[in-house]
């Protein structure tokens, strides 16, 4: 088996240095899809991308939409994804809502998979419940959060 061991083992380096190849094919292709997905609305944080189309709507119209998309309302989860979709939210000088509710749980802001979130940047004075009514939570232009009511419009801002 000397002989067909060592034809066995050219034959992979060939498959190998063909994979190798079309990987190198792939992150190209891919480094110019990332390009169209984030240009002009859009921001990528490590696999996350976050992306608007402008339009606005109240909470539900604008989760089904994303969810519509194949994705979900913006949720982010650390300062730099806080930082991406404030950038989303600044370059159409608008305020959006997060995938952030206390809709089940009054009082207690949660995803929209139920888990309670494990990071915030709410604006001093925030959540104020205003006249009993705030649910959702909006991210202004500069980054802070602010519940409010789930029936008022903000940008639609999606991540995938
Ligand atoms: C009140 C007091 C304001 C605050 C506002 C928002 C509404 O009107 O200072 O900006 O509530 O919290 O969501
Ligand atoms: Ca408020």
């Amino acid at each position: 088996k000397g002989d067909s061991g060592l034809s066995e083992v050219n034959l992979l380096k060939s498959k190998v240095s063909a994979l190798e190849g079309q990987l190198k094919a792939l992150q190209a292709n891919f480094a110019k899809y990332q390009k169209v997905a984030t240009f002009p609305g859009g921001r990528t944080v490590g696999n996350k991308v976050f992306k608007t189309n402008g339009y606005e709507g109240n909470f539900e119209d604008l989760k089904q939409k994303c969810v519509q998309a194949g994705g979900q309302l913006a949720t982010p989860r650390n300062a730099a994804e806080n930082d991406a979709v404030q950038k989303v939210a600044a370059l159409y000088n608008k305020s959006a809502f997060l995938g952030i509710t206390d809709l089940k749980t009054k009082g207690t802001f949660k995803y929209l998979n139920d888990q309670p979130i494990t990071y915030s940047n709410w604006l001093q004075g925030e959540p104020n419940n205003n006249q009993g009514n705030e649910n959702c939570v909006e991210i202004f232009t500069n980054g802070k959060w602010n519940d409010r009511a789930c029936g008022e419009k903000r940008l639609l801002l999606c991540e995938f």
